[in-house]
């Protein structure tokens, strides 16, 4: 590998059973001993190592995770050794050849407890949040890891000195201002260049008052910003009756989960004392002088750069009457919510062993436990033990990962990748330890508060990440369930997932279904759609409630139909039904172009690839008319087929999510590429040359040693913010292969 700088060989990520840890110089490999010696690094060596992390985002403001890569790597790599099939025709053999030297260097990233680890950055807003908590709790990050995020830090500022709400976005308030105050907090001097220019940003943009509500929260926190100019989180609502439409159990439970402490915060306005670096912060990023400011007129006011959602007029009423409350409010009724959610806090740390269920209610919940139990007690030290959890290093310097890994979601999907057809059994361990790894991560039991804090029951589901996350989700119980599948058919290893535990994934999917026919992410769809009237964010959209989406209702249903392959007795009528109405459920949300919008990576490409990969397992079975579903499928191929680009790829930036439009990248891409071919091989659209053409880009874009580069960011959330899958530049180039060998070379 070129350019490999030595600084990098310092870090080395250790894991166990899907958690992933970046130790500086280990000792062992003993995951709990991350942190030993980290301290005694002499300054000069620090400084070394914290320069090769110099990163030219101007080139691709996305990192390649070539740490992690080169680590793995390192010495240990081989060509495949094994026995290759040939054919005669001279360009098959170019592809089976390059299929191989995929699979054969993407089996040397999978680690020994089987799951592939990768970057999953992206979001800027989550490092802030974190190093917020620490400062507050004045518990800092050793030395060398805040050195290594300043670094992060520094590297991602845009040209005009502002940052993004993402690594690729333009600058915002919230991205500025986060970053800024970070800086600082880290100890960088306020005169220091980048931080001066970052500050002419922050004022020529109207100063920090105009920060999205997060980045309130935020600088209330670090006493930046006075609580008199947020709206009221109205900490009761958790008291209301469950049969109230607006009761937060109804929530997606990213948003309930995160506006639960927050509440807590706001309840006991919770904020750092004032000190010399806060004084001095309050000069640096405000217009006017801080004392001046009249903090109930901030309530809403956003910097225009921010702005993707409006507050309705409903929303705005509610703010009025709870903004309103707080003048008159009652104490007692204050303590008992403040108290519940206290408790229900503590529920969801013990649910995820103090991992919670993502990166924002991970900061803000250590917030709340140092509070309400000091920064001795065991509850704050298990917190802070699992920061760790959430970091990563690449060549950009530290981050903060969108979540504690992605780790079953990647397993699955390589799993099912590499075994789409026959030439993943040349690569049998990879295969057995991806399945140690599926059978360890499927959920085998329930928590004893799962009722109680409104968990949807989750026994034989798959999570996103870890069991100890154990957050269920819909489509990755689906992909857990397919690559399972997947490995029992190829006979490759000896069945430890056995019939009953299958039985429980399926009766968990089939409990996911919506009323409408489609799947949503971690549970059903609990309250109306006006819901979303109240998204108090700002910056992200469709955050109130869990909406069926094409990809997940996707996923089921093919997992659905793969099952009545496999059992076609087990609860058929059942599964029929379900299959049908998610089938009816895509068939609505085509667009008249063909095409489906992807809310969970970029973008069109990705939806089309699945609601295509499912109408057409579902086609000639009886689940449909197949007439419709033929319409449909060879629309959506005729859409494609129509953005191929000029060197027979396809290509999409992260403004197709943010704009709902489909927006060319100036280049093609492999992801995109491969999940159009995907799409237009399993729906047979009998378009040959446009797939050679394709399958052509992949080929060429291959490294020497079998990698694909890192090109625009793959992922999104909520419509606006971006998220990195750096295991999607093997996967899908090699699944696209896959099946081109398959259907085309094999036959
Ligand atoms: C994820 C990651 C995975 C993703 C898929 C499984 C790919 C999707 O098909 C369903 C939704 C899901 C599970 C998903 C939901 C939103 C998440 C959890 C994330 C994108 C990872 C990070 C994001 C989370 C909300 C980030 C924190 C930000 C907030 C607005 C709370």
């Amino acid at each position: 590998m070129q350019n490999v700088k030595s600084g990098w060989k310092n870090w080395q990520l250790l894991t166990e059973k899907g958690r992933q840890i970046w130790a500086f110089k280990p000792v062992s490999n003993n995951i709990n001993d991350h942190l030993q010696n980290v301290d005694s690094v002499p300054d000069e060596e620090l400084t070394r190592v914290v320069e090769d992390f110099q990163f030219d985002k101007s080139i691709n403001p996305n990192s390649g995770d070539r740490v992690y890569r080169n680590a793995a790597i390192n010495s240990k790599f081989q060509e495949f050794t094994g026995q290759i099939p040939q054919s005669k025709n001279l360009e098959a053999q170019k592809v089976t050849d390059a299929l191989i030297k995929g699979m054969n260097y993407y089996s040397y990233l999978q680690c020994e407890d089987g799951h592939w680890p990768g970057d999953y950055g992206g979001p800027l807003f989550l490092l802030p949040g974190l190093l917020i908590t620490s400062y507050i709790s004045e518990t800092p990050f050793p030395k060398v890891h805040r050195e290594m995020m300043k670094r992060y830090i520094f590297n991602h500022q845009n040209n005009d000195a502002g940052w993004g709400m993402h690594i690729e976005g333009e600058s915002t308030m919230f991205g500025t201002v986060m970053q800024y105050v970070s800086l600082r907090l880290l100890g960088v001097d306020k005169n220091q260049e980048q931080l001066s220019n970052a500050r002419t940003w922050i004022k020529n943009n109207g100063g920090a008052t105009g920060i999205p509500s997060w980045g309130k929260f935020y600088l209330a926190i670090l006493n930046l910003y006075d609580w008199q100019g947020f709206n009221s989180l109205f900490p009761e609502m958790w008291l209301f009756p469950k049969w109230l439409p607006v009761h937060p159990w109804r929530y997606w439970c990213h948003s309930r989960m995160v506006y639960l402490p927050m509440a807590y915060c706001y309840a006991q306005r919770i904020k750092a004392p004032e000190n010399e670096l806060i004084l001095s912060l309050r000069e640096e990023i405000y217009n006017e002088n801080f004392e001046a400011i009249n903090w109930p007129k901030q309530r809403n006011a956003v910097c225009k750069k921010d702005c993707y959602t409006t507050p309705s007029p409903i929303l705005k009423w509610m703010n009025f009457f709870t903004n309103h409350y707080e003048k008159f409010k009652c104490n007692w009724l204050r303590k008992k919510a403040t108290d519940y959610i206290l408790g229900y806090l503590n529920a969801e740390d013990e649910q995820t062993d103090y991992v919670n269920i993502g990166p924002v209610n991970k900061a803000i919940n250590s917030i709340c436990i140092w509070h309400a139990y000091g920064k001795d007690s065991e509850k704050f030290k298990k917190h802070v033990a699992r920061w760790y959890d959430y970091l990563w290093v690449a060549e950009d310097g530290m981050k903060m990962s969108g979540y504690n890994g992605s780790q079953l979601w990647d397993t699955a999907f390589a799993t099912r990748a590499m075994l789409e057809s026959d030439l993943g059994k040349l690569f049998p361990s990879t295969i057995a330890k991806s399945y140690q790894f599926i059978d360890h991560s499927q959920i085998k039991s329930e928590h004893a508060t799962h009722a109680e804090y409104f968990r949807h029951p989750m026994i034989g589901s798959w999570p996103f990440s870890t069991t100890e996350n154990g957050w269920p989700v819909a489509d990755c119980t689906a992909e857990g369930l397919s690559a399972t599948l997947a490995i029992h058919h190829s006979c490759l290893v000896k069945s430890t997932i056995d019939e009953h535990r299958i039985k429980q994934a399926v009766d968990i999917l089939l409990s996911y279904q919506n009323s409408d026919g489609g799947w949503a992410t971690y549970e059903l769809t609990r309250a109306p759609k006006w819901l979303e009237k109240l998204n108090p964010s700002e910056v992200f959209a469709d955050i109130m409630i869990d909406y069926s989406w094409t990809e997940c209702t996707a996923a089921c249903v093919i997992s659905l139909l793969e099952i009545q392959e496999t059992d076609p007795v087990y609860k058929n009528s059942e599964i029929r039904k379900a299959i049908s109405s998610g089938l009816n459920f895509i068939l609505k949300q085509q667009k008249p172009d063909g095409s489906w919008y992807g809310g969970w990576a970029v973008c069109f490409t990705y939806a089309t690839w699945f609601g295509v990969e499912a109408l057409s397992k579902a086609r000639g079975k009886g689940y449909h008319d197949d007439a419709v579903l033929s319409v449909s499928i060879n629309k959506a191929c005729a859409f494609l087929v129509a953005k191929q680009k000029a060197d027979g790829g396809w290509g999409e930036t992260f403004e197709s999510c943010s704009k709902l439009v489909y927006t060319e990248a100036a280049t093609s891409q492999v992801v995109n590429t491969a999940w159009a071919l995907l799409t237009l091989m399993t729906a047979d659209f009998g378009v040959k040359k446009v797939i050679e053409s394709g399958i052509k880009v992949l080929l060429k874009r291959q490294s020497d040693i079998g990698d694909w580069p890192q090109e625009n960011i793959s992922g999104v959330f909520n419509y606006n913010c971006m998220i990195t899958y750096a295991n999607y530049r093997n996967i899908f180039p090699i699944w696209a292969l896959n099946r081109y060998y398959r259907q085309i070379i094999q036959e």
